[in-house]
């Protein structure tokens, strides 16, 4: 996600002063009458020092993406990785801020019109503290802001318009190679904030349709009664994205899970989640028992048989994956 270029108090002040000194050297150039100069001058300054800093509160506002116009799968995303009420929080403080400099800024000049001369400087003197005072009460908002822009710059960038697929099944049943069969590109790789290893994303177009296919390493991997809070939060947020779950066994194994467990989770994912599963059995080039095999493949609806490594049978699911088109 794109977030605006966060600066610190010091910063922000530096330039909102250093702007002030320009413009108060261009009044002291100019033709104004001598005697009221000083008066000029210290009101350019403060003019100048408070718009300075509230054109950056209110440009990083502006560029800054409402949370709550955004997907819900990236208001959770969000939610997990920095906290959505904080971001909103740090927020409201800049807007705070900005109100508070703007009417600083009016006080200030008006203060320094209705004051001799030689009272000027020290007006402005009280006004710049002021300034200070406010930009540094939000220091640790600024700083939040910028943790955020770090934390979510490597979000997933998904594709509300594509049908998406999330890939689910035990670890080592041919997942990542399944995705790379189906998908044109190498599968591009996000931050996932409940996996270690993030999820890859891949893509393919159908007949002007877009499809995209989502792999969750470490996720839909294991039984849901031994998730965590984080874990099931991310099922959630997939729950969002998901048009269609693949749940992929390991028909041959030989990656170590029996298909009893792999049954298993295959049913506990079709109760938590309301969405349409393709149930697919792979590596059928390793099976050996066929019967045992046979067991498994009627007690689902609707299988389909491949060996993903050497791209047998993987477009039956492209066309499956039609069904889905919206
Ligand atoms: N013989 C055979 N091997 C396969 C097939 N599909 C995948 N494999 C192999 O199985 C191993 C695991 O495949 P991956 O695609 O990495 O499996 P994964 O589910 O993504 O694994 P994790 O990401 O570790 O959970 C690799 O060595 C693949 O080459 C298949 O249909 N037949
Ligand atoms: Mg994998």
């Amino acid at each position: 996600m794109f977030l605006p270029t966060i600066p610190t108090p010091e910063e922000l002040l530096d330039k909102g002063f250093n702007r002030a000194k320009k413009a108060a050297n261009k009044v002291r150039s100019s033709n104004v009458p001598r005697q009221m100069k000083s008066k000029r001058i210290e009101e350019a300054r403060v003019r100048t020092a408070c718009q300075v800093i509230e054109e950056s509160f209110k440009s990083i506002l502006k560029k800054t993406p409402k949370v709550e116009e955004m997907p819900l799968f990236y208001q959770d995303y969000i939610d997990v990785v920095v906290g959505v009420d904080q971001l909103k929080k740090s927020l409201g403080a800049l807007n705070w801020a900005d109100g508070l400099i703007n009417k600083l800024e009016n006080q200030y000049i008006h203060k320094i019109r209705r004051s001799n001369p030689e009272n000027a400087s020290s007006i402005r003197n009280e006004a710049y503290g002021r300034i200070s005072s406010v930009v540094n009460r939000i220091r640790d908002e600024l700083e939040f802001l910028n943790y955020t822009k770090a934390r979510l710059r490597n979000m997933p960038t998904v594709d509300f318009d594509a049908v998406t697929a999330v890939i689910a099944g035990f670890p080592n049943v041919g997942k990542s190679t399944l995705l790379r069969q189906i998908t044109t590109a190498e599968p591009k790789v996000a931050d996932y904030p409940f996996t270690t290893t993030g999820i890859q994303i891949g893509h393919l177009e159908r007949k002007w349709q877009k499809y995209q296919i989502i792999d969750t390493p470490g996720l839909l991997d294991r039984p849901i009664d031994d998730m965590n809070t984080i874990e099931l939060n991310a099922m959630v947020a997939l729950e969002h994205l998901a048009d269609v779950i693949i749940y992929i066994f390991d028909a041959s194994e030989t990656s170590g899970y029996p298909l009893d467990n792999q049954l298993k989770l295959y049913q506990s994912i079709s109760k938590v989640f309301k969405i349409p599963i393709i149930c697919i059995f792979n590596k059928i080039d390793l099976v050996e028992d066929e019967k045992k095999l046979e067991e498994y493949v009627v007690s689902v609806d609707d299988p389909l048989l491949i060996t993903a490594s050497e791209g047998s049978g993987v477009n039956q699911i492209i066309d499956k994956l039609e069904e889905f088109k919206k």
